[in-house]
Formats: C-alpha cells, structure tokens, sequence
C-alpha cells in the first residue's frame, strides 16, 4: 500500500485508463445500424429485449417531471436547489461573447458565437445513478443557451427513478425518453420517429454507451467519455491523516475501479493514512467497493519532496487533485494536470461533487492532459465573419491570384480577380 514512485503499482495506477474494448464493437455497431434502419421498430425491441419494457408510452413528459419535484423530499428539494442556484452561477462566467474587429478601414473580422439547438443528455439507470450529474450535464446547456434538452435513460420495467426526474425538472430538461444503451445513444445520433436527433450527445453510460457515442461521433457531437471516478491528494506534515483517508474512500466507495492516491513526502504521515484507511473502511457501508478499489488502483506514494509530489500528479493527470498542503495556492503554479483542484483542508472533493458550482463532470483516465471540465464551451459553437471593403480587397488581390494559380484553381483566381478595378 506505501510505494515509492518506482514501483510496479504506479504503472498500473498509470494504465487505468485503457478502457477500450474490442469485444463489444460489434454488438454496438449492429445495434447502431438497425437503429438507423428501422428506427422505433429496432428502437422498441432492444428496449424490451434489455430492459423488459414495453415502449407504449415511451416519452417523459415536462409534467412528469413536475409531478416528481413536488413530491421530492423537501431537505433534498432545498439542496437541489441551491446546487443549481450554484452551478448556474459559476457557468455564467463561462459565456463566451460574440466579437468582431475593423482590421482596416471598412473591413471587419470577427467570430460568431451560437449555443446548439438541441442537445441529448444521457441519465444511465441502476443504483449509481446521481441526481446532481443530471444537474452537472444539463446546467451548462441551458446556461449556454441550448434551445430544446432531450433526456434519455433505461427505465427498467417502465420506472425511472423519481429524483432523476426531480432533478431534471429542476435543471431544465424539455422532453426525456425512457430508452438507454446504444439503442437510445443511435436514436439520438440518427433520429427515429418519436426520439429527435440532437447536435451533441453528453452523459455517463456503461461500455455500450461509451462505445456507441465513440461511433455516432462525427454525425453527431459527444463530451469527453467519463470513466471511473479518481482523486490524488497531495499532502505534507500539516495534513490530518483523518481527513486524507476520508476523502480518498469517498472516492473508492464509487466504483471497485476507482482510483484513490495520496502522495507524501512524510513517512510518519504515510503510515497513519494507511492505519486510518483500515479504521474508516470497516465503517462503511460500501466497504466491499471501496475494499477493492483500494486494491485496484489505491496506494500511498511516499516521494523525496513536494517538486516529486507535483511531478507524480501530472503524470497521474486525476480527475480530482487535493492539494492540502500548507501553501496550496503556491503549489497550484506546479500542476498542470488535473480534472479539478481543490485548495487546502477545508475543501474536500465532496463540495465539489455535489454544491460548490464547478462542473464534476471531469476528465479521468489520465485525459485531464487534454480535456477540461464539461462547461458552457461544450454547447456553442463558433463561426468566423469576414467583411471586405473594396479597398482591402484591392490590397490583397495579387497574393489571393498567386495563391489560387499555384493550386491552379483557376476559379478561385477569377472569383478575386473579376472583381479587381479596371486599370
Ligand atoms: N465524484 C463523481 C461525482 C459524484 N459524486 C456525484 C457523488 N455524486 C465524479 O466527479
Ligand atoms: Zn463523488
């Protein structure tokens, strides 16, 4: 459990990510292309094949949603609420504006920002199904403008889970439809006759769903595919092994192939994070998860200083980095891998997944080297305005000719050059 950064357990913490799965390829594109082809009929039948649902009345309506949120839990109502008060908040800062520029007299450039129509967020069904994701998944939508959000999810034996509908309520979603896997994901690549196609498809699903979005890819937009949840804490002598443990088995109790990592250069810390690790573990109730996750890809890495510490992070690239240390702000300038970063002792994972504001839909697998967290970004697109005057046209007129004559595209010349003043 304590390793050095030179251990074998550090190169299988490494690999978590490889997720990619030969053996169910040809499954989903078979369920893919009947979709395409019969649409409802295919739709219809792989949904009562796989969730035992007859698809008479297939679609969620707006007032059933409403039903749900005036019957949920007033404690849970007022925390919903406030979660999305704070998302909203914290998206809105992500708007991005339209702009344009006079390059020369008379002539503007500029670039056009446009939300998407319609976007399709998908709810997986189960047990591990989180209120707040149909939240982190639809407020940055709407926040962006989107103007219609379809919600899909398995609704096994015809029931979907109240809260998922509360929350959808809450957050905005227009229309929901009781289909899931890759069936529902090609529904909404494609279209059929009852599900409308959307620009983007975003959400959580299982191997099938990650695959499926993989393929429609292209036809349609997707977000980045969200793998199990991960944290690294990073922590010096001034953090409490209690709280260290603590947040790393908030993480494990996810998923037995999450990842929780803490890193010091502490030694006596080291060794009690392990011991509270045992203590807290026999407490909880999804101990049996958070046991194996911690097998799978749990360790504490003992490392020579904090430069190590930060070095170990990016490789690791988390999802979620804890920097409780005694400077954190100044150790932040180091990192330039992780999904999010939470700041010092009173800022535990937990505000970020469920109140603070910031997206947790993250990056995980190690792809927090290049993505970013969900946001409003992921809903607009941007398109480029260009506005010649006469003069400037004139200006550029010789390299627009030169250019297009040396790919001879002779058209391209003329379409310049028969607007070029008579000398
Ligand atoms: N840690 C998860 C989010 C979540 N946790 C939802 C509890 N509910 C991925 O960031
Ligand atoms: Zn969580």
């Amino acid at each position: 459990m304590i390793i050095k950064r030179n251990d074998e357990k550090l190169k299988i913490i490494l690999g978590r990510g490889e997720s990619f799965n030969e053996q169910y390829m040809d499954t989903v594109l078979s369920i893919i292309n009947r979709i395409r082809k019969e649409g409802d009929t295919a739709l219809f039948e792989l949904t009562k094949k796989f969730d035992r649902f007859d698809c008479e009345k297939v679609e969620i309506t707006r007032k059933e949603m409403e039903k749900a949120y005036k019957n949920l839990d007033p404690k849970l109502k007022k925390a919903l609420e406030k979660a999305k008060d704070n998302i909203v908040s914290f998206h809105e800062k992500q708007l991005e504006k339209t702009w344009i520029y006079e390059k020369s007299e008379g002539t503007f450039l500029g670039q056009k920002i446009t939300p998407l129509e319609r976007v399709g967020v998908y709810v997986p069904g189960g047990k591990a199904v989180y209120p707040t994701s149909v939240m982190m998944n639809t407020l940055p939508a709407k926040v962006a403008g989107v103007k219609e959000i379809i919600m899909t999810t398995p609704a096994t034996g015809g029931e979907v889970n109240p809260v998922v509908l509360a929350a959808a309520y809450i957050a905005g979603v227009d229309r929901g439809f009781k289909v899931g896997g890759a069936q529902a994901i090609a529904a909404l690549a494609y279209g059929t006759a009852t599900v409308p196609k959307v620009d983007k498809i975003v959400g959580p699903g299982n191997i099938y769903v990650a695959l499926a979005k993989k393929l429609v890819f292209g036809q349609v937009d997707i977000d980045m595919i969200a793998g199990p949840s991960e944290v690294l804490i990073i922590a010096d002598k001034s953090a409490k092994a209690k709280y260290i443990a603590a947040d790393m088995l908030s993480q494990a109790e996810h998923d037995e192939l999450a990842s929780a990592v803490a890193v010091t250069d502490n030694k006596k810390l080291a060794e009690k994070i392990k011991e509270e690790l045992e203590k807290q573990l026999e407490a909880l109730p999804k101990k049996d998860i958070a046991k194996k996750s911690l097998d799978n890809y749990g360790a504490v890495i003992l490392v020579k200083d904090m430069d190590e510490a930060c070095e170990v992070a990016n490789v690791i690239a988390p999802e979620h980095l804890e920097l409780y240390v005694e400077s954190p702000m100044e150790m932040m300038l180091k990192i330039r891998n992780a999904g999010a970063i939470f700041l010092g002792e009173n800022t535990p994972e937990a505000v970020g997944d469920y109140i603070a504001g910031p997206n947790h839909v993250l990056p995980t697998g190690g792809t927090a080297r290049f993505f970013s967290p969900l946001g409003v970004y992921d809903f607009i697109k941007r398109s480029s305005i260009l506005y010649y005057s006469k003069k400037q046209l004139e200006e550029d007129m010789e390299d627009i000719i030169t250019l297009a004559e040396h790919e001879e595209l002779i058209a391209h010349r003329n379409s310049a050059s028969v607007r070029q003043k008579k000398r």
